[in-house]
């Protein structure tokens, strides 16, 4: 059995669709996850979103413990505060990307320092909620290639 990729969802993301479409667009995170798992194919997804930041650190350690393929992760708003993700992802031996619906460079000051970055294989910002399956694909394509390797 293959195993899953994980893909993390971070604070207020539950209302994707919802609220500021400008910025974030008309998708809901429904949507956004059948996109991934479209994208995903056979490969088992395990797609989870939380306003808590203890949840996501414990979804982090699973992920570890499972172990999963590869993490995407959409921090949201602990992107820029949670040193506590930022230790539990650093334990995680797979490749980790870290995405943001919106271009996080272009927005205010307080968006432009993830801490996560520093740790992450590949970032993808700005492509909207299309970024989700395409963050699907690059892992798997990684996770493919790792194993071929192997
Ligand atoms: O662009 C992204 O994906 C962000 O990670 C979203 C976070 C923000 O703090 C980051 O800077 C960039 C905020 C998520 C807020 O979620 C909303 C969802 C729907 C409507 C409005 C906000």
């Amino acid at each position: 059995m293959t195993d899953p990729i994980y893909v993390l969802n971070g604070p207020n993301l539950n209302r994707l669709g919802k609220r500021e479409p400008e910025i974030y667009g008309h998708t809901t995170l429904i949507e956004v996850e059948a996109w991934c798992r479209q994208a995903a194919g056979s490969t088992p997804l395990e797609f989870r979103q939380s306003n808590r930041e203890y949840e996501i650190i414990e979804w982090v350690h699973e992920a570890i413990e499972r172990p999963a393929a590869g993490i995407i992760i959409n921090p949201a708003a602990f992107t820029f505060t949670s040193i506590a993700i930022l230790d539990a992802l650093k334990m995680f031996s797979g490749p980790i990307m870290e995405l943001h619906i919106s271009n996080i460079h272009k927005r205010e000051e307080i968006y432009h320092h993830s801490l996560v970055s520093r740790i992450a294989t590949g970032v993808i910002a700005g492509l909207g909620p299309h970024g989700y399956p395409i963050a699907v694909k690059s892992l798997a394509g990684m996770i493919n290639q790792n194993l071929r390797q192997a």
